[in-house]
């Protein structure tokens, strides 16, 4: 491939609001939330991003350096004064206060979530699952252990990496000692023989987060649906080859990052524009989507729900509509 400066010609077509060189000065990460905020003209998602990312530097005593690549950022963008107000925008506002984080003292398997929490951090993996499959064993229902325990746990695993509390090696740990936790759960989730309608699941391109998209297959199927969880990062011509393939009655995305948000407006584009998927239902959902629900009618998404029993009950609905 041909390239300028370090730059492809693909990549320099993509960012042509920006000056070439930018890419090899400044970190593709936040070139990626700018263009999101850009395309879906929307501020405040990379406001978010720096603001977020002031943070995590400032954790580590390197509070100036994301100060640095943005004043960068905003040299590079100089001639395009949407980009540049921007950019100035975000300067302006990076020392602001974010939102609460999510811990696991809150909402009501606060017990158990707390005990989870330390097992884990511990590096306790036998303690934690046995901890777990006895309080299923007892009753907890998946759907209270999914969303009552591990997504606020998992939510503070990533609360203490980013306030560097924590390393990534433990965020790593944590989040595979759940996954192989969930997977050990397929008993009470494969129980259902009614399987009346079919639902393909996945993350957008690019979104390498799976544990939360997992769960709305899970809870989906435990809701008396033939799922397929397509796993993470799904590139778009796969994930409709298999829709094509599988003819699901719907198809549930997820989104985790801000930066994340135009790529499942593409897929969504690429779905509609498919004769042979036209009645597919897409249902979007996701941390980024919770931030910014009404961009997801915008995406052309049929619907968004917070979460995956919502969802479950949103399409099922709709589908009785139909
Ligand atoms: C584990 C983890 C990872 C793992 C994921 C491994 C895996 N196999 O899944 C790895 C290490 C890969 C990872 C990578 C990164 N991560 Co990460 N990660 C996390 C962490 C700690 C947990 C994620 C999780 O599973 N949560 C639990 C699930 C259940 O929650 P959920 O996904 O939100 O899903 C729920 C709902 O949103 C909803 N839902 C989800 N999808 C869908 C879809 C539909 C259709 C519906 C209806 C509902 C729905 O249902 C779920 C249940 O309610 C989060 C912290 C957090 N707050 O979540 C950070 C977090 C998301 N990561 C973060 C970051 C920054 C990154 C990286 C950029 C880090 C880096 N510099 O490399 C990369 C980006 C990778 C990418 N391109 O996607 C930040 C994002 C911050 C921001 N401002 O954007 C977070 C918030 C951590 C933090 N506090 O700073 N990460």
């Amino acid at each position: 491939m041909k390239t300028t400066g370090g730059v492809s010609a693909a990549e320099q077509k993509t960012i042509g609001w920006i000056d070439a060189g930018a890419r090899t000065d400044v970190a593709h990460e936040a070139m990626d939330y700018l263009e999101s905020a850009r395309q879906l003209e929307r501020s405040e998602l990379f406001t978010s991003y720096c603001q977020w990312r002031h943070g995590v530097d400032e954790e580590r005593g390197e509070g100036d350096r994301f100060l640095a690549e943005l004043q960068l950022l905003r040299d590079h963008a100089a001639s395009d004064a949407d980009t540049t107000r921007l950019v100035q925008d975000a300067v302006d506002h990076l020392g602001d206060e974010g939102p609460e984080p999510t811990t696991v003292h809150d909402g009501p398997q606060a017990a158990l979530a707390g005990s989870y929490i330390e097992d884990i951090l511990a590096g306790e993996r036998g303690e934690a699952t046995r901890r777990i499959l006895a309080a299923v064993e007892s009753g907890l229902s998946i759907r209270d252990l999914y969303l009552e325990v591990f997504e606020p746990v998992l939510a503070e695993i990533g609360y203490r990496w980013e306030t560097n509390q924590i390393s990534v090696g433990q965020e790593h740990y944590c989040t595979a000692v759940t996954q192989s936790i969930m997977a050990q759960l397929f008993p009470y989730i494969f129980s259902s023989s009614l399987k009346s309608k079919r639902l393909v699941a996945t993350s957008v391109a690019g979104n390498l987060h799976e544990i939360g998209i997992r769960m709305v297959a899970d809870l989906f199927e435990m809701s008396g649906w033939d799922t397929h969880y397509l796993g993470a990062n799904m590139p778009v011509a796969d994930l409709v080859a298999s829709l094509r393939d599988l003819q699901p009655d719907a198809v549930a995305i997820s989104v985790m990052l801000t930066s994340q948000i135009s790529a499942a407006g593409e897929t969504i584009d690429v779905i509609r524009a498919d004769e042979a998927l036209r009645d597919v239902l897409v249902v979007v959902g996701g941390r980024a989507l919770r931030l910014e629900p009404d961009l997801a009618e915008r995406l052309g998404a049929d619907a968004w729900a917070v979460d995956p029993e919502q969802a479950a009950a949103l399409v099922d609905e709709m589908l009785a509509d139909k």
